[in-house]
C-alpha cells in the first residue's frame, strides 16, 4: 500500500492577515485522512509537528513583515521536507500560508539533487510569488517563495547560508495568473519561467497548457512538486483565502488538472496552502481542497483505460 504523510505547518506570518494557522486542522475536519484512506492509501498524520526554529536576531530589511519568524519556519520546513523527501512516503504539506513553500521546495530540490534527478514545480496560483526583498510592495513574504526557490538574490537570511540546491526556473510552470506586480513580471520573464495567465487558460484550455509541461517532466525523468494555492480557484467556489482575485480556475478546470496529474504518475510531493478557515463559508473551501487532493490521488467517476496524459 502506498503511504502518504501529512505534515501540518500552521504558519500565517508570511501573509498579511491572521487565520492560515487554522488551515491544517480545517483539512482534517474536512476529512482529508478519511478520503485518502478510502482511495486505498496508508495515511500517517504527523499533526502540526513543525514549528518555527528559534533564530538569533535576523536584521530587519526594509518593510518586510515577520522576516525573523518566516525565516525560522523556513529552516524547520527545509529540514522536515528534506527528511520526508528521502523517505518512501508521499508528503503533503498542510498550510499555512505560501511562505512555507520556500522550505518545502528547497528541501525537495536538495534531495532531487542527491538522487541525480531534476525537480520540477507546478505552481497553481493567481499570483507568481516571484517578488524579492527589493521588489515586494506589500512586505508580505508569501509573495516571495518561488523567486527565492529559484535562487534570486536575498535568500541568505532565510537559511543563514546559500540554498543547498537551486530550483531551475526552466523547470517551473505557473498556471492561473491574474495578479502579477509590475516589477515581478519582469523577474518572471527574465528567469524564463513558463507562466500562463487566465487568458491563456480561456483561449487554449488548461489541459493543453499542462500536458506539454508533464511531457517535459517525464522526458527528463523528473520529480514533480505541486504547490496549490487556494487563490488559484475562483473566489466564488473558494472564498476562504485572504488574497482573492476574481476570474480564477473553475471547479472543472481545477479537477481536470488534478486528474491529469494523477494519470501522469509524476507527482511526488504536494503543498496545500493559503487556506484561511476564518474566511470560509461553512467549510466549503476546505472540502473543495480535500476533493481536489482526492482527484490528485486517483478518485474518478468511471474507470478509464490507463493512459498517460
Ligand atoms: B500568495 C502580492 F502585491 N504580489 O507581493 C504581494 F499583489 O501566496 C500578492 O500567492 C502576493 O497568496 C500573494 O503582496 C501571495 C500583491
Ligand atoms: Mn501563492
Ligand atoms: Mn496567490
Ligand atoms: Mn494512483
Amino acid at each position: 500500500m502506498e503511504r502518504i504523510v501529512l505534515l501540518g505547518a500552521p504558519v500565517e506570518e508570511g501573509s498579511g492577515r491572521r487565520g492560515c494557522l487554522m488551515g491544517p486542522d480545517a483539512y482534517r475536519t474536512a476529512g482529508i485522512v478519511e478520503e485518502l484512506e478510502a482511495l486505498g492509501f496508508d495515511v500517517e498524520d504527523r499533526g502540526n509537528a513543525v514549528r518555527a526554529a528559534a533564530l538569533d536576531a535576523v536584521s530587519d530589511i526594509g518593510r518586510l513583515k515577520n522576516l525573523q519568524l518566516v525565516a525560522g519556519w523556513t529552516r524547520s520546513l527545509f529540514a522536515a521536507a528534506r527528511e520526508l523527501a528521502r523517505g518512501p512516503a508521499f508528503p503533503i504539506y498542510l498550510g499555512g500560508d505560501h511562505s512555507l513553500s520556500l522550505g518545502t521546495v528547497a528541501g525537495h530540490a536538495a534531495v532531487a539533487d542527491e538522487k541525480g534527478r531534476p525537480l520540477f514545480v507546478l505552481w497553481l496560483d493567481a499570483h507568481a510569488d516571484f517578488n524579492t526583498f527589493e521588489t515586494t510592495e506589500s512586505g508580505n513574504l508569501h509573495g516571495t517563495p518561488l523567486a527565492f526557490a529559484c535562487g534570486l538574490p536575498g535568500f541568505e537570511p532565510y537559511l543563514g547560508r546559500p540554498l543547498p540546491a537551486v530550483l531551475d526556473p526552466g523547470n517551473v510552470c505557473i498556471l492561473g495568473l491574474r495578479s502579477v506586480d509590475p516589477r515581478e513580471r519582469g523577474l518572471v520573464r527574465a528567469a524564463g519561467v513558463e507562466a500562463h495567465d487566465m487568458r491563456a487558460i480561456d483561449e487554449i484550455g488548461i489541459s493543453r497548457l499542462l500536458a506539454p509541461f508533464l511531457e517535459r517532466v517525464a522526458a527528463a525523468n523528473g520529480l514533480l512538486h505541486v504547490s496549490l494555492d487556494v487563490d488559484f480557484l475562483d473566489p466564488a467556489i473558494a472564498p476562504a483565502v485572504g488574497t482573492t482575485v476574481p476570474g480564477g480556475a473553475t471547479f472543472r478546470e481545477a479537477h481536470l488538472v488534478m486528474e491529469m496529474l494523477h494519470d501522469s504518475g509524476l507527482v511526488s510531493s504536494l503543498d496545500l496552502v493559503e487556506l484561511n478557515p476564518f474566511l470560509d463559508d461553512r467549510g466549503r473551501t476546505a472540502r473543495l481542497m480535500v476533493d481536489l487532493t482526492a482527484s490528485l490521488f486517483g478518485r474518478q467517476v468511471l474507470d478509464r483505460p490507463t493512459r498517460s496524459f
